[in-house]
């Protein structure tokens, strides 16, 4: 057995914007894990644009489950993305019980909306399958517009109070997970990333930068899925993915990227090559 670990990441490839497969794909590889890319849509741009053609994978994607069985792949984690329609959540499913092991880790983040609102390509039908999906999680990282339509509690803005962050997190576990992040909570001119464990609870702050960019949760979920996949603590990759993101945030803002243009992580990457 070798020392090399493989994540299957089933996201969706966005030709530019910095999300989903291409920052998870340059990010899993700076920790020195292999990232088998299992595309759930090929996209131009993703869906902040006005402009972006969509192109569904559903119906290829079953053949990399069988591909990749045929070739015996082992993954020290799972981690899931963007899923463009409800089937894809069965093939996901499928795809964790014919290749989750023992010792492999399933991070699923609920890229389902933002900002209050789902995303264009959304129906309210996959929100509720996706809490099916989050019953075989052992880690989930909605932002707060997800955390909201996973608990059932309304959303009011993203200044979530401790208790409401915690009440989220409690109602999200029922589902069947027991790991919560809730990302990019507003509070105090500061953004939070709040982690719900059975190790305890904790708030990771960083200054707010004054532009949202795009992107950034598939930043962090890949983040902490790097740790996952080496065995290290989730608590340790929060904390890790807060103050990347908090650099990679303000150089953004200083170079006059849009929201649009995502967070421009490479520029810190080799940090990622050094843990
Ligand atoms: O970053 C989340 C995301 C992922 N994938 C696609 C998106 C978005 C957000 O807009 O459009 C295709």
């Amino acid at each position: 057995m070798s020392d090399i670990i493989s994540v299957a990441a089933i996201n969706d490839m966005s030709g530019s914007g910095r999300c989903s497969l291409t920052a998870a794909m340059p990010i899993l590889g700076a920790f020195g894990l292999q990232c088998c890319a299992l595309p759930t849509a090929i996209l131009s741009n993703h869906t902040g644009y006005d402009k972006y053609f969509f192109d569904d994978y559903t119906d290829k994607m079953e053949r990399f489950i069988e591909d990749w069985k045929a070739y015996d792949m082992h993954f020290g984690c799972i981690y899931t993305g963007f899923l463009g329609s409800e089937k894809q959540i069965d093939i996901a499913e499928k795809f964790f019980s014919t290749f989750r092991e023992e010792n492999t880790k399933v991070l699923v983040d609920p890229v389902m909306g933002d900002d209050g609102k789902i995303y264009s390509t959304y129906t309210y039908e996959l929100c509720e399958k996706m809490k099916r999906l989050i019953s075989h999680a052992d880690v989930v990282t909605p932002n707060v517009t997800e955390a909201s339509i996973l608990s059932g509690i309304g959303y009011s803005g993203d200044s979530i109070s401790a208790e409401t962050a915690r009440a989220m997190a409690e109602a999200i576990c029922t589902l069947g997970t027991q790991n919560v992040v809730i990302t990019g909570i507003k509070r105090d001119g500061k953004a939070i990333n709040y982690i719900y464990s059975p190790n305890g609870e904790h708030e990771y702050c960083s200054p707010i930068v004054p532009v949202y960019y795009s992107g950034t949760g598939d930043v962090f979920a890949s983040i902490v899925c790097g740790f996952l996949a080496k065995g290290k603590h989730i608590h340790d990759g929060v904390e890790f993915a807060t103050k990347f993101i908090e650099k990679a945030a303000k150089y953004s803002y200083e170079q006059g990227l849009t929201y649009l243009e995502g967070i421009c992580f490479e520029k810190f990457i080799k940090e990622i090559c050094l843990l």
